[in-house]
């Protein structure tokens, strides 16, 4: 047999062009997967005295640089030596230089690059940096991740690659139901740590519910001293009676110098917290604590079952307002995110439909229903928060019987109330059960710890896509991302919520940052394996 020249060609081609897929195989995985990234020559060693160089004009990047000299001098021999630079100079050519390049033009966005001499990572902006940061994080040993396991490592080497990153869609978050079961400062901060190490940037933060209510509010201290607490907690689903209860007294709430706390230690990592304050339904703690808030005066009691309830705040009585008005003026005091969640979900109308303070409401101002008045509340809450200066965020319910002017829609009911807003010109922030409910199931029930009920694995998660191909471009462009969404009856510990939020949140991360064409579940799938190390040595109880 003559073999062709062509044949020759042919297969020298072939084999050339996998020489880079083979050594792109051998580079450590970043997730969320970078935009672009291919591997340079040479590797920097990790070692003796590092000057990290942050240009004198951006004074915002010596935090981020105190961040990584903390991270770095974990490793034994490193010390490093943050310096201020004038960008007019030329640039330091060794050690690690962080520089900001707004031309770039990506928000988030960054450029990352590793030879054997320099570190260097460019920002679209400081949390493009930050990102950097992270994704560097992720080129170094897991070990580095606890500083006592750091200090067995020796020479560390971050091989030579090129990293060009930004995110797909703005607001990447996740949501932590604190009402239900209440987690410690420490645990958020744990919580916020792990959403920064994926580049998730909002976080979402469920303060208030029928079952307790949990930020201090000067004005009304009963909130927390009677809402916070309820008697005793429903075991087990208690579908239907009899129901069985635990007999313990439970509860807790954040002061506002934890929630102030909380909120800079996420600002350091570029995450936005968005309180909510639930409105008009989901809200019996704090009728619980004033009672002549609800449309029969209670008494009200802190609930011990979940579920939905009917009582609610009553929107015939102008005090109502007065003691939202006067909560949300602390809060947006105490939160400078430009959205505040006004919750909306969930609010059963058999009380407005028999109180005479509402029926006279729906009389006065002209309003078809009850469906109207909820719209009538939520509008008049929105013109509240316009006034300061900031906007609402609430579930799709809002949508029914009209939706407030400026009011963005977080679609939960499936993605059908997020197209409805986006058509209608609303910003939107999708978080349909059916991808992006953490409290579901993700295996065999049979074999998994009570939850809520559902089903949502890891790959199911994956496939989320915030955009339904029903949007023309302009309509698209107001979905702003996507959120997952951790409701904790059903959790009451912090290892049985990582458990539920991790590795999901992660396919979430992903799904949210990466470019389309870059999601793919096997890669996905592959890069976790290795990442699970790292969880491991942060001590993330994950689901396996
Ligand atoms: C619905 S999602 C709720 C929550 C529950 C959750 C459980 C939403 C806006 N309301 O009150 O905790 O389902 O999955």
């Amino acid at each position: 047999m003559k073999i062709s020249g062509n044949f020759i060609r042919i297969t020298i081609t072939l084999v050339i062009m996998t020489i880079p897929l083979l050594i792109h195989n051998t580079l450590a995985g970043i997730i969320p997967e970078p935009v672009k990234m291919e591997n340079r020559r040479g590797n920097f060693r990790v070692q003796g005295n590092i000057e990290l160089s942050v240009p004198l004009e951006h004074p915002e990047l010596v935090a981020h640089g105190e961040y990584l000299k903390e991270y770095l001098e974990r490793i034994p021999g490193v010390s490093v030596t943050v310096k201020r630079f004038t960008e007019g100079q030329s640039l330091p050519d060794q050690g690690i230089l962080f520089t900001l390049d707004p031309a770039m033009d990506k928000p988030e966005g960054y450029i990352l690059e590793v030879s054997s001499r320099r570190i260097q990572i460019t920002g679209n902006d400081a949390a493009g940096v930050f990102y950097g940061m992270q994704s560097l994080r992720q080129l170094l040993p897991a070990e580095t991740e606890d500083p006592i396991k750091a200090a067995a490592l020796s020479r560390v080497r971050v091989s030579g690659v090129y990293v060009e990153d930004y995110p797909l869609f703005s607001y990447r978050g996740m949501h932590l139901d604190v009402a239900r079961h209440f987690f410690d400062v420490e645990f958020i901060k744990k919580y916020l740590d792990l959403m920064a190490l994926h580049k998730m940037n909002t976080f979402h933060w469920h303060l208030t519910e029928d079952q307790g209510w949990r930020i201090e509010i000067k004005k009304y201290p009963l909130l927390t001293e009677i809402g916070a607490w309820r008697k005793e907690t429903l075991i087990g689903h208690g579908s239907r009676p009899p129901f069985e209860f635990d007999g313990q007294p439970y509860g807790g709430f954040y002061t506002q110098d934890e929630i102030r706390e909380v909120v800079a230690y996420a600002a350091v990592r570029h995450i936005t917290v968005i309180p909510e304050i639930e409105m008009p339904g989901h809200a019996t703690a704090a009728l619980a604590a004033y009672p002549e808030l609800g449309c029969t005066g209670g008494p009200y009691e802190v609930e011990t079952r979940w579920g939905v309830f009917e009582d609610a705040f009553c929107a015939g009585d102008d005090y109502t307002f007065e003691f939202l008005e006067n909560v949300l003026s602390e809060v947006v005091e105490l939160f400078p995110s430009q959205y505040i969640h006004i919750g909306g979900d969930e609010c059963l109308k058999n009380r407005w439909e028999e109180c005479p303070k509402c029926q006279e409401r729906i009389r006065e101002e002209g309003l078809a229903d009850e469906d109207e008045l909820q719209s009538y509340f939520i509008r008049r809450i929105e013109k509240f928060l316009l006034s300061k200066g900031r906007n609402i965020i609430g579930w799709d319910e809002i949508l029914e019987g009209g939706l407030a002017p400026e009011a963005t829609v977080m679609s939960w009911r499936g993605v059908s109330g997020g197209i409805e807003a986006a058509r209608m010109g609303h910003d939107v922030i999708m978080t349909p059960v059916s991808h992006c409910y953490l409290d579901y199931y993700q295996a065999d029930p049979a074999t998994e710890p009570l939850a809520i009920g559902g089903y949502l694995t890891l790959r199911q998660v994956y496939t989320f896509n915030p955009v339904p191909p029903e949007l023309n471009q302009e309509e698209a462009k107001h979905i702003l991302g996507g959120q997952g969404n951790v409701w904790t009856e059903y959790i009451k510990t912090t290892d049985h919520l990582e458990y539920m939020a991790y590795p999901r949140a992660i396919a979430l991360a992903e799904v949210l940052w990466s470019p389309r064409a870059k999601q793919d579940f096997e890669s996905f799938q592959k890069r976790l394996q290795k990442h699970f190390q790292r969880l491991d040595v942060i001590g993330v109880n994950y689901y396996k």
